[in-house]
Formats: C-alpha cells, structure tokens, sequence
C-alpha cells in the first residue's frame, strides 16, 4: 500500500510544483523514506514490496525524466542487494537502511552540483554574456560561480508555456547577476552577444542527443548560426542507459490548458514539454566527472564503469 505522502509527492511532480529533474529525482528518494517511514509492514518482503510500488508510482510522474528513474533504480538495486546479503532482518533495520541511503543520496548529487559549478564557471570567458533557457538548478548554480568570478550577465527566456524563466530570472536577480527576460522567440535576436548557451539535461541518450525543456533545440540553431557554445549541465544520473538498446526516449506531452485557458473551437493545441537537440549542436556536456563532447559520453561513461 502506497502512503497518502508519497501520492501526494506524485501529484507534485505531475502538476510541477515540484521541478526541474534533479530536484524530481530528489522528492522521490525523500518519497521512499517516507515510504519506510509509514509502513506497517510486517516481513523484509512485504516492506520491500511496497517500496517497489511506490518507486514505479513515482518513476510514471514524469516520463521523461532517467534521473528520476536511474536514482529510484540504483536505491531499491542496493536495498536489495543488502537484503541478499542477509544484512538486513527486520521491517525496522530497512526503515534505517532507506533513510541512510536517503542521505548518502542527498550528499552524493550535492557533491555532483559542486562540481558541474566548477567545471561549467571554468567555460565561460570573463565578463560576457550567457543565455538560458527555462529553469535548471543546476545552470543557475554554474552562473552564480560564473559571476562570482569573472562579472558575468544572464539573458534568460520566459519558457513557454509554464514561465520557468521567471524563476531563473529571480533566483539570479536574488544572488545579484545581472539578468534580462525576454520572449523565448527573441532567443535569435540576442544570440549575437551571447558567447556561451547553458541549459540544464532532462535525458541524454546513447548518440549524445539531449532532450530538454522545448525550444531548446532552436537556441541551439541559432547558437551554432552564431558560433556561440552550446553547453548542457547535467549530472551523469541524466543519461538513459536504456537508449545503449535502441528505446527512443519518449517525450512527454502535457494538457492543452497549460496554453490556452480556453478552447478554441476546430484547433488542435499540441503541447510536448520537450524536444530533441542532436548531438552536432552541442559543445559538450558539463558533468560531475568532466566537460565531455557528446561522441565521447557513453565511451566516458563505461570507462567510469558508470554505464
Ligand atoms: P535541473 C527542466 O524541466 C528543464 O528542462 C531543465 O533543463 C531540466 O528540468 C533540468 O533541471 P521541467 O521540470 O535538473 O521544468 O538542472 O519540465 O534542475
């Protein structure tokens, strides 16, 4: 039985009251000890069992989202592999256990964020401009650093149809970069100051293609016009191993009502939340483990023995 919590930390990630895929991932490794937390079970299995349901309520939330289910994967995988060890004998021993694992996860991705900060202030020249688009926790983590160091200034797009660009303007404006709004469809027009595009990952695949917030893939066209980098911030926990085997990461498409408050009699809305940037139109990913060029990541990857 799934706890009323953790339904509730599902309908946030569906509604995105809770967004942005790293803090997604974040809620639903929080959900799981909350899971354990609320349990009545009575056996190892069955507490186990309930565990692996919540994970699969948790992983269907948003579809397109690996980190959400590579970090849900990697918790229940070393669950049960403490089980099988016979290191685990009672319903009170994993509740410890998940909410251990829970901080470890927390210090882990905390540790990763530090790093993509680092590397990503490191590829952006001294006083210029970088555009964003939507909003990453981690792309603004790496603009912070940036200005901190060299004075840097933000253009950030409103990202229709639900606006994150506001809080990216916001959270910016708040640590005191210099940050302007404009309309996603402006994107073009500014491009010719901009050196360096960050965007933040919701999945990378095996041929290096990023898919992210929608639109991204057009700054990305007009950054390579321009000859501007195009850069990706994105923990490894991004990537799909399961597109090494040929799955096609699908796109979710959301409700008509996030465009139009009304309808529109004999109009069709469509409203994907993300689309497909190639890997030809990408500099390279900023990752925890490095700045990697799409062709090298999944070779970096296994080498890590990440994959
Ligand atoms: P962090 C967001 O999607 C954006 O597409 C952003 O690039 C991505 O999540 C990653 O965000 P949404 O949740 O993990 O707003 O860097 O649909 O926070």
């Amino acid at each position: 039985m799934v706890s009323p919590r953790v339904r509730k930390i599902c309908s946030d990630i569906r509604s995105m009251r809770i967004q942005g895929a790293r803090e997604i991932a974040k809620a639903a490794i929080e959900a799981l000890d909350v899971q354990a937390a609320a349990s009545k079970a009575r056996s190892v299995k069955a507490m186990q069992r309930e565990l692996d349901a919540a994970a699969r309520m948790l992983a269907a939330a948003r579809p397109t989202e690996p980190m959400l289910r590579n970090s849900l994967n990697n918790a229940l995988r070393y669950l049960s592999s403490r089980i099988i060890r016979g290191h685990v004998r009672t319903p009170h021993e994993l509740r410890l256990l998940v909410s251990k694992e829970r901080a470890e996860y927390m210090r882990s991705i905390a540790e990763a964020m530090r790093r993509i900060a680092e590397y990503g202030a490191a590829e952006i020249p001294a006083r210029s401009t970088v555009l964003t688009h939507c909003h990453s926790h981690t792309v603004t983590e790496v603009l912070k650093l940036a200005h901190a160091k060299k004075r840097i200034s933000v253009i950030c797009t409103e990202t229709r149809p639900r606006y994150q660009g506001l809080l990216t303007a916001a959270e910016l404006a708040k640590a005191g970069v210099p940050v302007t709004l404009i309309v996603d469809s402006a994107a073009r027009h500014f491009m010719d100051g901009v050196r360096t595009v960050l965007v933040g990952a919701d999945a990378i695949t095996s041929s290096g293609e990023l898919v992210n917030k929608i639109g991204t893939s057009l700054i990305a066209l007009a950054a390579a016009e321009e000859n501007a980098n195009f850069f990706s911030c994105a923990e490894t926990f991004k990537f799909d191993p399961l597109t090494l085997w040929g799955r096609v990461e699908p796109i979710e498409e959301r409700k008509a009502g996030e465009i139009l408050r009304s309808r529109m009699r004999g109009v069709a809305v469509r409203n994907p939340a993300f689309d497909v940037t190639p890997a030809r139109y990408i500099t390279a990913y900023i990752t925890e483990i490095g700045v990697i060029p799409p062709a090298s990541l999944t070779a970096v990857l296994m080498r890590n023995r990440m994959l």
